[in-house]
This record gives structure tokens, C-alpha cells and sequence, in this order.
């Protein structure tokens, strides 16, 4: 079987190699349409694996728990600077493990136990750090939440998006001290301007989650929220395509808090290694060629959506502004679930996630919606063209769900058009 060409220095563990040359062979001869996932470049892989690996470094840079940190002070100084000019913030913390990490040490940092956070419910498209009550969150802090509006079939006036209506009479009921804007399913894009007015006349501070789209903003394709929130948090690895992590802006009056809750509040050791990946992330997201790959993530979602649409799914919110396509799979066909669409497209060599969609009449575990998304196919290399026939092989798959023959006929469809989108084509021996 092919390997993958990170693998060579792994000697004397076959069972690991073969596992590695598995899932080398799998996210590149099948599609990757899970909205959170991409293909990080090979330089952060590299960074990922580094040397760093091996270092203590409890602490910040100049302020290290144990000795040997001078040049890691300047590995995690360098991702630092990067971010900060990157998205035009005044503080940067590149050691949070996780997005999640990263929204908990802001709550910490910001707010005492039990106090109120206005924030996104999570079958709305919200995450489970808003407050979810399967999540730690909610026992912590008192969450109001707020949703969408209603389903609305007409093209002109699609419903589905934030209800600001509601964000602010919540607001103004119960008086949060800090409001969440941010979603993890939600294709429309996310104006930060009426969240800071609903703040400010409620006395609220703002975190921005913008852990979907950050690379989006980083590229100049959506608004960038760091004018207008006091703390954004973001992942390092959706649409920004690098290393697996958190990351959290702030402005400099709260930096000292923001970075006490990281360290030592939340986490121990920050991954230096992972922070020497984000340092090339932030470098490559500051190129011009990624203002025009995430222009191409989003006229992809577009078209994606448009020939999704035209097989009888029908869009969540009537389309899409970001990398995402959340389906309504009920209209395609209402015996269908999300659980079976994912499991029927896996089997068809297409990944993707159920996701419960608004008002969804199904439990989470089932759902009747399915998330898909297009940041991961467009690094390698697909274009509208390509996503149309994608959402055909998708509807096929799903209508010859019965018919094991029919299913494998797409899988072989879709690893010949993976054939000519390898992301590390050019580092396959
Ligand atoms: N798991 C992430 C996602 O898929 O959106 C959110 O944390």
C-alpha cells in the first residue's frame, strides 16, 4: 500500500505504519467534506512533528517556569507576532489546546462562577461551550440562549438566521455579562457590528467564536470581528489550515487575565511544537494566494449548495456566505436521517457529519440534517465544477442506498475524481 511520505522516520512499528498508511490512503482517495476539517500544508505537519516536541515551558515567553526556554520564548513570540498583525489584535495567547480550552479560559478569565453569558443554543448551531447542558459550561455559568428565525421558504426572505430581535430581548431581560457570537453550524456569514451595539447598551462584554471561519477572515472574505469584540477565540485548524488548536485575541486591558486563565488556570505545558504549526499557519494565511483560496472556499459553497439544491435537499437558511451547507434532508426524503445519510455516504467514500438542524424533530444522536463542507476539498485543488459533481455522486449514493452495487459504483466514482485532487501530490514520492 501506498504510505504517506510524513511516515519515514516511523521504523520498527508496522502495526502504527500500517494504521498511518490507512488513513493516508483514506482522506486521499475519498472526499473530505466535514466543514471543520482541511489538509494542513506540509510545513505545519513538519512543525507539528519537530523537535519542540521535546520542551517544558510552562509559562509565557520571559516568564518560564523552567530553564532552556530562549529559543522556544522566540518560537512562541514569533506566533504571537504573526497573529496579532494577522487580524489587527492587540494581545494574542497561541497556547490553548482547543477551541474548546480557548472559550472556557475566556469565561474564567472574564467572569466569576454563575454569572450570565448570552449565548448561541447549540440545535440552533451553536457549540457545546455555549452552554450546551451536556457541557461543563452550563454548570459553571448561567446561559440564556438565543436562536434563529423561523424556517421561511421564500427565496427573498430566507429565515434561519440569527434573530437579533431575540438576541437583544434577551439582552435586555437578563442583563448577561458577557454575550457569545459564533456558531459551529450556521452557513451564513456572522455580522459582528449588532452584537457590540446590543453589548454596549446592555453594559455586556463580546467574545466573537469564530472558530469556523477564521480563516475566512484571515483571508479578507468575511468581517473581521476584532474591532468590535472585546476577545475572539478561533481554532487553528479549520478554514485557517494549520496544526490541530486554540487560539484566543484580546484587547490589551484584558490580556493579563485572558493569559492567566490559560496558564496557569486551565492547562499545564503549552504544546510548543503545536505553536511552532501555528506560526507557519499565521505566515501562510497571510499570503495573498490564501485570500484567494478562501474566496474560491466560499464561490465553491456556493455552487456546492445551488446543484445540492437542485437534487431536492432543501438549504438550512436558504443558502450559504461561508465554507458550510447545512442540509435539511427531510425534503429529499423523509425517511432519511442524518445517522443513515452519514453512515450510507461513508460507505460511498464521502465523509461528512449529521448535524441536528433547527428545530429538529429528531434527537442529536439521529438528527435530520447532514453538515458538509468545503475547505478541505478546495486545497485540493476542486472548484465549482467539481463540487456539482460531487453533490451528484452525494444524491446517488443516497438514492441507491438499498442497492450495495450502486453505493460502491460512487466509491469508485469518487476515488477516480480523487485521483486528480491529491493536496500532497507534489510530496508523494
Ligand atoms: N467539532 C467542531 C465542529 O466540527 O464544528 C466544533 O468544535
Amino acid at each position: 500500500m501506498e504510505s504517506s511520505p510524513f511516515d519515514a522516520w516511523i521504523t520498527n512499528d508496522d502495526e502504527l505504519v500500517s494504521l498511518l498508511s490507512q488513513e493516508w490512503q483514506r482522506q486521499t482517495s475519498t472526499l473530505q467534506l466535514i466543514a471543520s476539517e482541511n489538509f494542513a500544508s506540509p510545513a505545519v505537519m513538519a512543525a507539528t512533528g519537530s523537535v519542540l516536541t521535546n520542551k517544558y515551558a510552562e509559562g509565557y515567553p520571559g516568564r518560564r517556569y523552567y530553564g532552556g526556554n530562549q529559543i522556544v520564548d522566540e518560537v512562541e513570540d514569533l506566533a504571537r507576532r504573526r497573529l496579532t498583525a494577522l487580524f489587527g489584535a492587540d494581545h494574542a495567547n497561541v497556547q490553548p489546546h482547543s477551541g474548546a480550552n480557548a472559550n472556557v479560559a475566556v469565561y474564567q478569565a472574564l467572569l466569576e462562577t454563575g454569572d450570565t453569558i448570552l449565548a448561541m443554543r447549540l440545535d440552533q448551531g451553536g457549540h457545546l461551550t455555549h452552554g450546551s447542558p451536556a457541557s461543563m459550561t452550563s454548570k459553571a455559568w448561567h446561559f440564556v440562549s438565543y436562536g434563529v428565525t423561523p424556517r421561511n421558504d421564500d427565496p427573498e426572505h430566507p429565515g434561519e438566521q440569527i434573530d437579533f430581535d431575540n438576541v437583544r430581548d434577551l439582552a435586555l431581560t437578563h442583563r448577561p455579562k458577557l454575550i457569545v457570537a459564533g456558531a459551529t453550524a450556521y452557513a451564513r456569514r456572522i455580522d459582528p457590528s449588532p452584537f457590540r451595539e446590543i453589548a454596549d447598551e446592555v453594559g455586556a462584554l463580546l467574545m466573537f467564536d469564530s472558530a469556523h471561519v477564521a480563516g475566512l477572515i484571515a483571508g479578507g472574505s468575511h468581517p473581521n470581528p476584532v474591532p468590535y469584540a472585546d476577545v475572539v477565540t478561533f481554532t487553528t485548524h479549520k478554514t485557517l489550515r494549520g496544526p490541530r488548536g486554540g487560539a484566543i485575541l484580546a484587547r490589551t486591558e484584558l490580556a493579563k487575565k485572558i493569559d492567566s486563565a490559560v496558564f496557569p488556570g486551565q492547562q499545564g505545558g503549552p504544546l510548543e511544537n503545536a505553536i511552532a504549526a501555528k506560526a507557519v499557519a499565521f505566515r501562510e494565511a497571510a499570503l495573498a494566494s490564501f485570500a484567494v483560496y478562501t474566496e474560491q472556499i466560499v464561490a465553491n459553497a456556493k455552487a456546492f449548495a445551488t446543484a445540492l439544491a437542485g437534487h431536492g435537499f432543501r438549504l438550512v437558511s436558504g443558502g450559504t456566505e461561508n465554507h458550510m451547507v447545512l442540509l435539511d434532508l427531510r425534503d429529499f426524503d423523509g425517511d432519511l436521517t442524518g445517522k443513515e445519510a452519514q453512515e450510507v455516504l461513508d460507505r460511498a467514500g464521502i465523509t461528512t457529519n449529521r448535524n441536528t438542524i433547527p428545530d429538529d424533530p429528531r434527537s442529536p444522536f439521529i438528527t435530520s440534517g447532514l453538515r458538509v463542507g468545503t475547505a478541505a476539498q478546495t486545497t485540493a485543488g476542486m472548484r465549482e465544477g467539481e463540487f456539482t459533481q460531487v453533490a451528484d455522486l452525494m444524491a446517488r449514493a443516497l438514492r441507491g442506498r438499498a442497492v450495495d452495487a450502486e453505493v460502491q459504483a460512487v466509491r469508485a466514482d469518487v476515488a477516480e475524481l480523487c485521483r486528480s485532487f491529491n493536496p500532497y501530490a507534489n510530496f508523494v514520492k
